[in-house]
């Protein structure tokens, strides 16, 4: 029926206007295609391929870069077959990753976010985004609890950066002449975060310089301070965690708060995963404390099911990011322009160009208000229960922990009966290792379902399910379980 040639047609040739509407109509009925299959719970999860069928373009999928242009036509089979390979993130039965969901209001501010191809440095192209921006960052320090004069903080490229900018801070607090002077004027810095904290605490800590070995992973906080500073090295910053990446356990934010304060530190919580939960008045006791943080890591793509990226570094003192981060680029931070320049927020961020990352959240949030946002949140808690009860309930599965889940995320071992009558011993650890990574492997080929696994302190392979995704009903609950026993039987 569309007889399409090539994107030299497209506008903004002469005369592309038609050509162009039906391009994108095509691309959008590809998109909903798509969208309407996510949510079919007949359909696959993931069409796997290993890496190798997919290179060798033994599915039609051809990812060589060709020297002549392909035809509009074939663009548009590419797409199609770019979503065929790929993982629905959308689908009830990902239960795979923190982030997940296929927000269908987030979908459009990203697409309209494309449309615009803004860039968040400066008030001069992006003058709606950067006043949204400051809206929703002053929105999200209001629910942690700062004062009206209190609170800072930008978007950036997710949780691991937002962390990397806690330190960054932090060390710069303390330390202002690190940005002319760097490292070698600075004591030896000690940093202090708990076991089960995110492995972005110790990337930052090697990627700012300051070594991994600096960043102390503790169990407890009360002695390791003191007994770093009797070894010479100068305590900073303390991480607390809320929500953790596997258990999604809350570290006690006011204890940690005391500490610092008694030991004058940097006290930092990231709560990329938990952070979600300051919006439910049934949960936000979770992370109490947490006004008492000098800044504060959220990732509005994990819990708040915002499309993939939206992460925010909030911070306490006001003007901190801009003094620690502004070099003034002349090119780009004019001084003279006609308007009020503090609105070039650039200058607070490490990257020169960024994402337009706040406009699908604002326009979420504008969609379900805060009380959607409760609702979809309170819903997530609620199937990590229902997996809980289940699980506790079941003979063939044994929870990693027996008290109930604070956050969306529920640990457990399936035991096949084969396994099940083997007296508890390495050969039986063993055995259970490999177990989960075997089950996943059969349910990626299979397509019906994901959900991850690992080991963790001296535990052997177990599930990590993760209920972020708000499409997912008790039934794909259900569904997950039988099919690890059905999988799962050797
Ligand atoms: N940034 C942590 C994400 C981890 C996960 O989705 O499993």
């Amino acid at each position: 029926e569309h007889n399409y040639s090539t994107y030299i047609y497209l506008l903004p040739a002469f005369g592309g206007e038609e050509i162009t509407r039906k391009f994108l109509q095509e691309v959008s009925n590809i998109l909903w295609a798509y969208i309407h299959k996510s949510n079919q719970r007949n359909s696959k999860v993931l069409d796997f391929h290993h890496p190798h069928q997919l290179k060798a373009g033994l599915e039609g999928l051809n990812m060589e870069l060709p020297d002549q242009p392909e035809t509009l036509e074939q663009i548009l089979v590419d797409c199609r077959d770019t979503l065929k390979y790929g993982v629905r993130t959308g689908h009830p039965r990902f239960f795979n990753q923190l982030s997940s969901g296929l927000d269908v209001v987030g979908l459009a501010g990203e697409w309209l976010t494309s449309t615009a191809n803004s860039n968040m440095f400066t008030y001069e192209v992006s003058p709606v985004f950067v006043l949204m921006e400051e809206v929703l960052l002053k929105k999200m320090q209001n629910i942690v609890g700062w004062l009206e004069d209190e609170g800072d903080g930008i978007f950036c490229p997710g949780g691991t950066i937002s962390n990397l900018y806690s330190i960054l801070l932090a060390r710069y607090h303390f330390y202002p002449e690190v940005k002319t002077r760097g490292m070698g004027a600075l004591p030896q810095l000690a940093l202090f975060t708990s076991e089960h904290s995110h492995y972005s605490l110790k990337k930052s800590a090697a990627v700012l310089g300051l070594g991994t070995d600096n960043m102390v992973m503790v169990k407890s906080y009360y002695e390791v301070i003191p007994a770093s500073v009797s070894q010479g090295l100068v305590p900073i910053y303390v991480n607390a965690t809320a929500g953790t990446t596997v258990y999604g356990a809350f570290d006690p934010l006011n204890d940690i708060a005391d500490i610092c304060h008694r030991h004058s530190l940097w006290m930092h919580v990231d709560a990329a995963w938990g952070g979600g939960l300051l919006i439910s008045d049934r949960h936000r006791m979770k992370l109490q404390g947490i006004e008492r943080a000098w800044s504060v890591t959220w990732n509005p793509h994990k819990m708040m099911g915002v499309p993939l990226q939206c992460s925010a570094i909030l911070v306490k003192k006001r003007g901190l990011l801009k003094e620690c981060n502004e070099l003034g680029a002349e090119y780009l931070f004019q001084k003279d322009k006609h308007y009020d320049v503090s609105y070039d927020t650039g200058d607070k961020s490490i990257q020169c160009g960024r994402h337009v990352d706040a406009f699908k959240f604002w326009l979420m949030w504008k969609a379900k208000g805060s009380e959607g946002f409760e609702a979809q949140i309170n819903k997530c808690l609620e199937n990590a229960e229902y997996l809980y009860d289940q699980l506790q309930r079941r003979t063939d599965f044994k929870l990693v922990f027996d008290s109930k889940p604070e956050h969306c995320t529920v640990c457990f071992w399936y035991t096949p009966p084969s396994l099940r009558c083997l007296p508890a011993g390495p050969e039986k650890e063993a055995k259970l290792h490999q177990l989960a990574p075997w089950i996943k492997a059969r349910m990626m080929e299979k397509g019906s379902a994901m959900v991850g696994y690992q080991p963790l302190g001296g535990k052997v392979n177990f599930f990590r399910c993760v209920l972020s995704n708000p499409a997912t009903q008790q039934e794909d609950i259900d569904f997950l379980l039988d099919q690890i026993v059905q999988l799962g039987q050797y």
